[in-house]
């Protein structure tokens, strides 16, 4: 189609250059802010780890099904803390791995009976004692797991506060030293646990034990491929050969979407024990990112628990002993290579540590650059890394950083890994090459960290380096905005209410005085007139979030089924009801991706269901055309312009197939064919001007939805999307002139752009049916998707909406420019008096 915007992948034959050292930093600045947001809580919550915990228990569970006996006395509060004892003096016996054995109820009564004496000496503990259970033993002196449940009445509740982990440790290491001869304790660890993960093997009857070997076995959750029942709370306990790790994964992988509702809980240890844990998952996982972890030593705990009344099919799981890891890292000679964490890309084992050491030739430098890194943990300020880290020339690095690049500063570089005991990640891959520091970057551009780019990226506004050695010292163009820091920025960035530049001067321009009101598009109305029921902003958004007109009628209010009014901004489809008839969350069943993904997911290409609202339409002999979006089982959005063009045939629906579920243009799996019923172009489109750029195709046969195929929620004619807000598009990328489309499905981030700049910078060419977005990441050549594919943001609900629809713009050949799309809320109306929806 002639005025399509594009994606241009890098993998295109080697047309561009694969360099693309985009950091999300500089391009995500809202972010960055929420990222130092989320420093301080985590800060804090480091501080108050316990508190913490215990304010949950205190707060939150009660209104859950967990205790056992909520019924009885409603607010009794549970406690449980859980760990190991590791025993000296007691030989280790194949029997105490059988809780129904002799030798294990002796064994574990005496334990029980020696952690009760030993809280009995703490009057404070004591009085809420309820029952200590020893859950398991193994190998390695001996090692028994343990946890004791305390219960504090409801009318006692402060006191929660004082049965800390620490008073708990203290107790059991105290009372130990004083337990005698016969049992020598040289080592013991407690952390508070979730009461629904502490169960008793002597009569559990969700427990299993599995033996681990060097072959392959299996296990599912119960019911599997059914749902598991509510309130299930399973445990399998995997055991391999002394010396030997386990390796599980997750073939599939469907427990519900809320962590606090259903998870799966998997330890480096048989104790539910928060110190080693390995990871918590939820939410349906696509199989192109599987669910694999590494234990470190030869025992893994896997724990499922659900109470919501959402039932999921479950998992199954896959498990066998690996030799245990002995060494990691090493000498590094060669001039180019890769390596990466242990097992990548499966989760690297807790407890390791490897160190690669790089070296080239005398006169030459090394450049690493990371591809995946992903060293995530809760409760760790990425600023500290105290916990996981991979640590170069003095700095330590963790969380998730989309293409971390590092130079090194004489012919050699050590690179070290270090995992703690708890919580492990998929790790991360990089490969290295050695450089001539003469002539680093022959005709490109040379990073602070010496990786190369293209030298046009050189003071184009983005920081292409990761580091901005790029945007640096630059003179701006004149389409660019002139930052008090030197900097250069797209002029489109300009008063979208996201700090650009890093020193707020992009938006300093752009803000009313104290006596003003600012309306969404930016005007400043007096403040007395937000709230006064009547609306002075253009866009209505003085009126739209008012506490004293909640029910009064006005252009700009939701509207109920019923008549009524909510002046709440895009109340529809949040979760929350706003009418009184709830028709505000009626038919949301939109806007969810089945598959759980990860929130960045780096890259230009597609996963698996990560769009499932995306069609793919074909037109008779030729292959992929245009883009459309899923609303519902029968009707789909696309651009008029796709249908209405100098070929009368393209309004043809006969000629025309439409294929959802798609992500690989020559992987036809899970695709659903659908011919096209009718083609329905608004009538007031504009083929000079591209005003009206909508149309609606009728499917011949409905869709059934799956897990690549949803459709997508359409906004209320009154939904904002603000200016600066970040949003996605996608699309195989039709070229201009013909040339050839990308095989996998595209994606890019985008963010809206402020109206009146979106006027400046397209010279006047939009109407109020249109908006403009302008790239955030995607990488250097990624252009934005097919005409007639969706533009989506998500909203904070966790729901995604159609905001925009591809029609025009510049398309690849400049960063600069940006995309041009109908605007849904504008064409809301027109949508549903032909479709109902
Ligand atoms: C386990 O490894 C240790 C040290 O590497 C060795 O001494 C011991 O014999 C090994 N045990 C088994 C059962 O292989
Ligand atoms: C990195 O590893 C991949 C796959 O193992 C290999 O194809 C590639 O050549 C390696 N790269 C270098 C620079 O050695
Ligand atoms: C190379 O640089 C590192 C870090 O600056 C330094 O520790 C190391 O001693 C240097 N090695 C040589 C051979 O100069
Ligand atoms: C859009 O930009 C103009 C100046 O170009 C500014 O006055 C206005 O406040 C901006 N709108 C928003 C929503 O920030
Ligand atoms: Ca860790
Ligand atoms: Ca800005
Ligand atoms: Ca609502």
């Amino acid at each position: 189609m002639s005025s399509g915007v594009q994606f241009q992948p890098g993998e295109r034959n080697g047309r561009h250059e694969q360099v693309t050292f985009l950091t999300n930093k500089e391009k995500m600045p809202s972010q960055r802010r929420g990222g130092c947001i989320a420093g301080v809580i985590v800060g804090l919550l480091v501080l108050g780890a316990i508190a913490g915990v215990l304010i949950y228990f205190f707060a939150v569970k009660p209104n859950k099904s967990s205790v056992g006996s909520v019924t009885s006395r409603q607010m009794d509060q549970t406690l449980v803390y859980s760990g190991h004892l590791v025993l000296d003096n007691i030989p280790y016996n194949k029997q105490l791995e059988n809780p129904q054995s002799t030798a294990f109820i002796e064994m574990a009564d005496k334990l029980e009976k020696m952690l009760w004496s030993t809280y009995k000496e703490d009057p404070l503990l004591s009085k809420y004692y309820n029952r200590s259970v020893i859950s398991a033993f193994s190998e390695g002196s001996l090692i028994a797991y343990h946890w004791t449940q305390f219960v504090v009445p409801a009318a006692e509740q402060q006191v929660q506060s004082e049965i800390t982990e620490q008073r708990v440790a203290r107790a059991l290491r105290t009372g130990i030293r004083q337990a005698g001869k016969e049992l020598v304790v040289t080592s013991v660890t407690v952390s508070l646990t979730d009461p629904r993960m502490a169960r008793n093997p002597r009569d559990d009857n969700c427990l299993f034990r599995l033996d681990a070997n060097t072959d392959l076995q299996g296990f599912e959750s119960p019911d599997y491929p059914n749902q598991y029942p509510p309130h299930t709370r399973c445990l399998w306990q995997i055991r391999g050969p002394p010396n030997s790790s386990i390796f599980l994964d997750f073939p599939d992988f469907n427990v519900e979407d809320d962590c606090a509702n259903a998870f799966v809980y998997i330890y480096d240890s048989f104790s539910p024990d928060e110190s080693r844990a390995i990871t918590k998952k939820c939410g349906q996982r696509p199989p192109t990112n599987p669910l694999e972890v590494v234990s470190s030593g030869n025992l893994i705990l896997v724990i499922l628990i659900s109470d919501s009344d959402i039932q999921k099919p479950g998992f199954n799981a896959e498990f066998r002993a690996i030799p245990k890891m002995t060494e990691c890292g090493g000498v590094l000679e060669a001039p180019s290579g890769n390596f990466s964490s242990p097992y990548y890309p499966s989760f690297y084992p807790p407890n390791v540590e490897c160190t690669w050491m790089i070296k080239v030739p005398q006169n030459l430098r090394i450049r690493v650059r990371f591809s995946m890194f992903r060293l995530k943990e809760p409760g760790v300020d990425v600023r500290v890394c105290h916990k996981d880290y991979v640590e170069v020339l003095g700095v330590k690095y963790c969380g998730e950083r989309i293409q971390l690049a590092i130079g090194s500063t004489n012919n050699t570089l050590t690179v070290k890994f270090r995992s703690d005991g708890s919580h492990t990640d998929k790790g991360f891959l990089a490969t290295y090459s050695a450089y001539d520091p003469k002539n680093p970057c022959p005709n490109q551009f040379t990073c602070a960290s010496g990786i190369c780019i293209k030298s046009q990226l050189h003071c184009d506004g983005w920081n292409d380096c990761g580091d901005m050695s790029d945007e640096v010292n630059c003179r701006c163009d004149k389409d660019q905005f002139v930052c008090a820091n030197g900097m250069c920025k797209p002029l489109y960035w300009v008063c979208d209410r996201v700090n650009d530049c890093g020193d707020g001067s992009d938006e300093k321009q752009c803000s009313c005085t104290s006596k003003e009101w600012r309306c969404g598009d930016g005007t400043c109305i007096p403040r007395e007139q937000q709230c006064n029921g009547q609306k002075e902003c253009a866009d209505g958004s003085d009126e739209s979030n008012c506490q004293a007109s909640t029910r009064t009628c006005t252009d700009f209010s939701f509207r109920c089924k019923n008549g009524e009014c909510v002046n709440k901004v895009n109340a529809e489809c949040d979760q929350e009801n706003d009418c009184t008839d709830s028709s505000d969350e009626e038919n949301c069943d939109c806007g969810v991706r089945p598959y759980k993904h990860n929130r960045i997911v780096g890259g230009v290409n597609a996963d698996v269901g990560e769009w499932p609202w995306q069609v793919s339409l074909h037109f008779s002999t030729m292959n992929h055309v245009c883009g459309a979006s899923i609303l519902s089982s029968t009707w789909l959005l696309s651009a008029a312009h796709c249908f209405k063009s100098a070929q009368p045939d393209f309004l043809k629906p006969e000629l025309w197939m439409t294929y959802s579920g798609m992500r690989d243009q020559q992987d036809m799996e899970e695709v659903q064919v659908r011919k096209v019923k009718r083609v329905l172009p608004h009538p007031s489109y504009n083929p000079m001007t591209y005003d009206y750029d909508i149309a609606l195709l009728e499917l011949a046969v409905p869709l059934e939805f799956s897990n690549t195929i949803h459709p997508i929620c359409l906004p209320a004619a009154t939904h904002v999307f603000p200016a600066g807000m970040s949003c996605w598009v996608t699309g195989w990328g039709t070229l201009r002139e013909g040339g050839s489309v990308s095989r996998l499905l595209q994606k890019a981030e985008v963010k809206i752009i402020n109206d009146t700049v979106c006027d400046v910078v397209t010279e006047g060419q939009v109407s109020s049916r249109m908006m403009c977005s302008g790239f955030l990441a995607g990488g250097v050549d990624a252009c934005q998707g097919d005409s007639g594919g969706p533009l989506v943001c998500r909203e904070e609900s966790g729901t995604w909406f159609q905001s925009g629809i591809v029609s025009w713009g510049e398309g690849c050949a400049r960063r600069n420019k940006p995309g041009v799309y109908s605007r849904v809320t504008k064409l809301r109306n027109w949508i549903t008096e032909i479709t109902g929806i």
